[in-house]
């Protein structure tokens, strides 16, 4: 069993290690610090807006700063991350071998987050995460631009080791007895998603050359001032992008994979078709990327194409729904604060799609682009199910890792309290967005409907601040001195569905 915490070592021999669990500690605690940090700079995005104005922010230019950062940072440095933290601690378990296939590789991986995090936050750039040409090549400040197209670079360096890492640990060092079809959902999403990785980044690397060339004046791809074209950039980003934003969600679902059968103890429903769907939506994840560009003017038939091409990926969406309700009907549920967090997660992967197929019906997008809707859409999977799945997913590794049991009142309050706040923030902001509020702005006029819809956000983005201060007493507190963890059954489910690692590695120490 994986005991970080129990057996306490000098911090130094965990951060020169290149064993699985040592990294994956690694990549827990850093993206958790990001999380919080990341958070905080949204509570200061909901302050600023609740009233029209100037508030605590004095100008745009710091505005636009603030929420390029936290973007950046919830994006790239929180939840990629925390899903390489779960990937490292439990794939090499799961398919019973004795470390990653490159152990080195895997902490070089690791080792450039902090230089990246450090790039984007001392830079501070203010080009909003997608780095929006012509402005980012002609007026974005530097060296806080630079800084961003540095770190951005070298993360996706680090995501294609990790990526290249967990396919060969997963395809060539999985036990010769399982087949490929038994290896657990969890590694299966890790295969899936370290597969549209390896396919989808190198293209917004190049477009991050490109970018930092015509920065320096030595070449012109997206200038128009040079002939050049600003909406040759949004295609390069969004073929990466699209399929990215399904690098996110896949871990976050492969997590709910493993909370939602143990916690109805029963099997999954159909672990093929969970397979099935992960490879589906891996595929066709790069038939939709244009959909974020309806508004560049496309003919109607590249429009209808990239339509087309979205909406595939519903199907396969739609069976992991399918497949976790089926698991849970007619299951003994134990509502432990982990199933909380994944029921409530799945509610909101609902919602979210619901939203997004509104967005990919190409004349309502023309409705909903470009304003607060594309926000409160988008946060609904990256806060609503990713964030959703992932928290649940720590509170349910939590004992396996400390060998200690975290607080389970507090687990509750915390889940019902984002719950609440995150309905409050991200259906408001949908409303909004049909009100006309565009998003990115940092004063808006005094409207009484956007006034008080702003309001209404921003009082559940401060429930939230206030459940992840609980959330963090709760996991510092409990690792140092909550109850001794029964490591076998942790959760008391009985029965025979809650081992999570039932298949365990003779190799394994
Ligand atoms: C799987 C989880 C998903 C995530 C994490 C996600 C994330 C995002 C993000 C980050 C944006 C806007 C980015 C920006 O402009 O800055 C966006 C926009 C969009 N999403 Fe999603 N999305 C997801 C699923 C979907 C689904 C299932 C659909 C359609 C069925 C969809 C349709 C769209 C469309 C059409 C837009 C463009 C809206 C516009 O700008 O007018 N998304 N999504
Ligand atoms: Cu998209």
């Amino acid at each position: 069993m994986v005991l970080e915490l129990q057996k306490p070592r000098p911090i130094w021999q965990i951060m020169f290690s290149t064993h699985h669990t040592d990294v994956g500690l690694l990549y827990l605690i850093t993206s958790l610090a990001f999380l919080f940090m990341g958070g905080a700079l949204a509570l200061a995005i909901r302050a600023e807006l609740f009233f029209p104005g100037a508030q605590i922010i004095t100008d745009a230019m710091t505005f636009n700063r603030i929420f390029t950062v936290h973007g950046t940072t919830l994006i790239f440095l929180f939840i990629i991350p925390f899903a390489s933290a779960v990937g490292n601690y439990f794939v090499p378990i799961m398919v019973r071998y004795k470390d990653m296939a490159y152990p080195k590789l895997n902490a070089i991986a690791f080792w450039m987050i902090p230089p990246s995090g450090a790039l984007i936050w001392l830079g501070f750039a203010d080009f909003t995460w997608y780095a929006t040409p012509p402005y980012s090549i002609i007026s974005a400040p530097g060296p806080a631009a630079d800084m961003w197209i540095f770190g951005l670079k070298i993360l996706g360096v680090s995501s294609v080791l990790g990526a290249i890492n967990f396919v060969v640990t997963i395809l060539k060092c999985k036990h010769p007895d399982m087949s490929i079809g038994q290896v657990p959902l969890l590694a299966w999403s890790f295969l899936t998603s370290s597969l549209i990785i390896i396919v989808a980044i190198p293209t917004f690397a190049a477009a991050l050359l490109m970018l930092l060339t015509d920065r320096l004046g030595v070449s012109g791809f997206f200038n128009p001032a040079m002939g050049g074209d600003p909406i040759a950039y949004a295609h390069l980003f969004w073929f990466t992008f699209h399929p990215e934003v399904y690098v996110l969600v896949i871990p976050a679902i492969g997590m709910m994979y493993e909370i939602i059968p143990r916690f109805s103890r029963k099997p999954i429903f159909s672990h093929s078709s969970g397979i099935f769907a992960f490879v589906l939506l891996s595929i066709v994840s790069f038939s939709s990327w244009a959909h974020h560009m309806y508004a560049t003017g496309m003919s109607f038939t590249e429009k209808t194409v990239f339509m087309i091409g979205t909406l595939a990926a519903v199907p396969a969406s739609a069976m992991h729904v399918f497949n976790f309700i089926a698991t849970m009907w007619n299951g003994r549920i134990k509502f432990s604060t982990p199933m909380m967090w994944a029921v409530g997660g799945i509610a909101l992967f609902f919602s979210a799609g619901a939203g997004g197929v509104v967005n990919a019906a190409m004349p309502l997008d023309f409705q909903t682009h470009d304003s607060y809707w594309v926000v409160g859409h988008f946060h609904l999977f990256v806060m609503g199910t990713i964030a959703f799945g992932s928290i649940g997913y720590l509170y349910y590794m939590f004992p396996y890792v400390t060998g200690r049991m975290y607080n389970e009142n507090m687990g509750k309050v915390h889940f019902v309290m984002s719950f609440v706040g995150t309905v409050l923030v991200f259906f408001t902001q949908h409303v909004l967005g049909l009100y006309g509020m565009p998003r990115r702005i940092f004063d808006y006029p005094p409207i009484p409907e956007w006034i008080a819809m702003n309001q209404i956000a921003s009082v559940g983005a401060m429930i939230i601040g206030v459940s992840m201060v609980i959330f963090l007493i709760n996991m510092i507190h409990s690792s140092a001195k909550g109850k001794l963890a029964d490591t076998d059954d942790p959760f008391n489910l009985g029965g025979k569905y809650y081992y999570p690692f039932e298949s365990k590695n003779p190799h394994h120490h």
